[in-house]
């Protein structure tokens, strides 16, 4: 299957943009720059927005999501847009009992852990169109109004969603997850297999809808050995990332603590890489053999710094993101609530001006 003639990779709207250059392995005019988690608590105009309306009731009211979306773009001037989701969204559209805890992150009404809790999530069956209609029209009218800058489509990774779903919410070390996949791999297996299709249908609907790019975040990868990775998750991310691979659209891979996997998240089918910033780009794409457009990778925590110590961070990542055949600006994971958003426009004006 291809694009629709109306999206915006195939109508010309995003096609030259900056950022699909970048993630195509060019180099823009404009350097182009987004920040992960660009919309949310640093933004008063997203605390206003937001303000009595829970999260996930937020993320499936179209109207709503459109807008916490465009808000970061409107004021920072950044490359791209990002949806306005959560990984978790496509469990709730699938039936999961799940919601998102202000302060804490997904919570689940019941841990899944046995077979059976595997086999009634399977029961639930494929994502229907009708049940990723909120995504469908929250895309479209979010598209409208970016004309030109493009949106990124996204979604959780197996391994991350299913850190959550076995662990029944947010944890440090996804104890229950990785036990689970030595413990009882069928089961494991099983679990993973759904995880995939779900988040890549959420995935699949985003790009069919407008999006310009599609990233997959796998956020908890890094709690990984590289020999669990490839063995009990790398092959559901590949599965993930087929949900889209008959579309013509850039694909971006990205986790945390994962400087021993980028390669391994490379090959299960991404065209580019993100980068934590633990490691710097320079030696991230000589990992990647030169050949992979990177993502990455400032310091989350000098944005809290005096503004000569984060200029020259960011000088630094540019310099040595330069050494990639291509490179999209962003943090090496997602904006701190506490961030004043004046530096976030700061740094994008930098961006654009180094
Ligand atoms: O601007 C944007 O980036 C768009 C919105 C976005 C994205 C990309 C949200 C909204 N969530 C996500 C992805 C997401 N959700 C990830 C992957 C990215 C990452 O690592 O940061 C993960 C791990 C989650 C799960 C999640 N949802 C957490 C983390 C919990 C943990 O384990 O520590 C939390 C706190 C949420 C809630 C959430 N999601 C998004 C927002 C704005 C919020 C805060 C909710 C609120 O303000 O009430």
């Amino acid at each position: 299957m291809s694009l629709p003639p109306t999206h915006p990779l195939v109508d010309g709207r995003t096609t030259h943009s900056a950022l699909v250059t970048a993630y195509s392995g060019g180099r823009p005019a404009r350097r182009p720059v987004w920040f992960m988690r660009q919309a949310g608590r640093s933004l008063p105009e997203y605390r206003a927005a937001r303000a009595g309306t829970a999260m996930l009731d937020a993320c499936l009211t179209p109207e709503l999501a459109s807008e916490l979306t465009l808000q970061p773009v409107r004021r920072h001037d950044v490359d791209a847009g990002i949806f306005f989701s959560d990984i978790v969204v496509p469990l709730r559209l699938a039936g999961v009992d799940v919601v998102i805890e202000p302060g804490v992150g997904p919570v689940l009404g019941s841990a899944v852990r046995t077979a059976d809790d595997v086999a009634r999530l399977h029961d639930a069956g494929p994502l229907t169109a009708e049940a990723l209609a909120p995504i469908t029209e929250a895309v479209g009218l979010t598209v409208a109004a970016l004309g030109s800058t493009p949106l990124i489509g996204f979604a959780g990774a197996p391994f991350t969603l299913a850190a959550y779903l076995v662990e029944g919410r947010p944890s440090r070390d996804h104890l229950a997850a990785r036990t689970l996949m030595h413990a009882d791999p069928d089961t494991w297996a099983a679990l993973m297999a759904w995880a995939a299709d779900v988040t890549g249908e959420f995935l699949r609907a985003q790009v069919l809808a407008g999006a310009s790019a599609a990233q997959l975040f796998d956020s908890w990868a890094g709690s990984l050995s590289l020999a669990d990775y490839e063995t009990h998750a790398a092959p559901w991310s590949a599965r993930a990332f087929r949900h889209v691979s008959d579309l013509d659209v850039r694909t971006v891979h990205f986790g945390t603590g994962t400087s021993e996997l980028l390669v391994a998240m490379r090959d299960v089918g991404a065209d580019v890489v993100g980068v934590d910033y633990r490691l710097p780009l320079d030696e991230a794409n000589r990992r990647l053999g030169g050949r992979t457009p990177l993502q990455g990778n400032i310091d989350p925590a000098l944005l809290a710094a005096p503004w000569p110590v984060l200029e020259a961070h960011v000088r630094d990542v540019i310099a040595r993101g330069a050494h990639a055949p291509g490179h999209v600006v962003n943090l090496g994971h997602g904006v701190p609530p506490e961030t004043d958003p004046d530096v976030l426009t700061r740094v994008a004006a930098l961006v654009h001006e180094a």
